[in-house]
């Protein structure tokens, strides 16, 4: 008998994966057994969907998204307007500077025909992913392409094209380091300045891109609460548990035990805060299915082996699966 993540979360809330047009095959049965909403890691990013002007290219991402209904599973849309995985033709204009005019012309039409594609098949979008710079010190919104070429207000047009494409569609703004408190004040002021200016934004998407020491959980907490207070929705967008401080270059082949018992608890602990909150959260995804797909085995260190999910490099569950499941 095969105990179920998504089915023990019924009460709670989607549990999600990013996956690939490979481990949709190669981990299909853990794909299917546990989880009931699917993000693709990179084929619905903006350099996939539309390499250049007026060229769509949506083949993989519709291996993804017939996936996900032929096992009735959800699917998140990741992600329409953001500075990385995004080519650079958006911002050019055969030589000479581009215009505001050019760039929210192009913008429209991508999410118009991007969100228009897969209408009825994705319930929700990460509209903007990351808009926020990380240091005290620098102004709210990142120095990015979009911010150069249209200025501070290029978020409200994209959830403003977004809202238009899909009306159905629940919109969210995603960012990392969503628990640092400054940061987390940053996101916060946006997101609340949007809002009350009537702009269409549903939710706040919390990557959790996390470790085995930080965020601490009271910080977790004090996020939640936060954004919460904003009125919109919740959820946990791109989960992973890395057994490393972020800076830390250290390596093993194989997962100390010691670490991984860590991690069983972090992950105990973010389950508990989550069920507790579940009113407010409307999904959690983790940023892949198992150990042996993850991203953080090459960032921030190139082959730096991790082991941040819930399934080991056999797509087994490891302590941290048995320890969000009994409760
Ligand atoms: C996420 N970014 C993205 O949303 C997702 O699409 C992608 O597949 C993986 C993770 C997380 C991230 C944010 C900033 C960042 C790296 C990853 O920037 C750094 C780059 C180098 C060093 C430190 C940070």
């Amino acid at each position: 008998m095969i105990r179920k993540l998504h089915a023990s979360y019924r009460d709670y809330f989607p549990i999600g994966a990013a996956v690939n047009t490979k481990t949709i095959q190669s981990h299909k049965e853990t794909i299917i057994n546990h989880f009931s909403s699917i993000t693709a890691e990179n084929e619905m990013k903006p350099q996939y969907f539309h390499p250049s002007e007026h060229v769509y290219n949506f083949e993989q991402g519709d291996i993804i998204a017939d996936f996900a209904a032929e096992n009735n599973m959800l699917l998140r849309g990741h992600t329409l307007i953001w500075h990385n995985q995004t080519p650079d033709w958006f911002f050019t204009d055969q030589g000479k500077p581009v215009s505001r005019e050019l760039v929210l012309k192009r913008m429209r039409e991508h999410i118009n025909t991007i969100m228009g594609h897969y209408i009825g098949r994705t319930y929700c979008w990460d509209v903007v992913n990351e808009a926020v710079s990380d240091k005290a010190a620098d102004p709210c919104l990142r120095k990015t392409p979009w911010l150069d070429a249209i200025g501070e207000d290029y978020i409200e047009h994209a959830f403003k094209f977004a809202r238009e494409a899909d009306p159905n569609a629940v919109l969210f703004y995603n960012d990392y380091n969503e628990c640092d408190p400054v940061k987390s004040q940053k996101i916060y002021s946006l997101v609340k300045s949007l809002i009350d200016g009537g702009v269409p934004v549903d939710g706040i998407g919390m990557q959790g891109h996390w470790d085995i020491y930080l965020p601490q959980i009271d910080n977790i907490k004090r996020a939640i609460e936060l954004y919460a207070s904003l009125g919109v929705k919740l959820q946990i967008t791109e989960l992973d548990v890395s057994l490393f401080r972020f800076e830390d270059g250290t390596s093993y082949q194989e997962a100390p035990n010691e670490l991984l018992e860590k991690q069983a608890e972090k992950y105990g602990k973010i389950f508990e805060l989550l069920r507790e909150y579940k009113d407010l959260f409307t999904g959690v995804t983790f940023w892949g299915v198992s150990d042996d797909t993850t991203w953080l085995s090459d960032f921030p260190f190139k082959g730096r082996k991790n082991w941040p999910l819930l399934f080991d490099d056999q797509q087994k569950p490891k302590m941290a699966f048995e320890r969000i499941m009994n409760f």
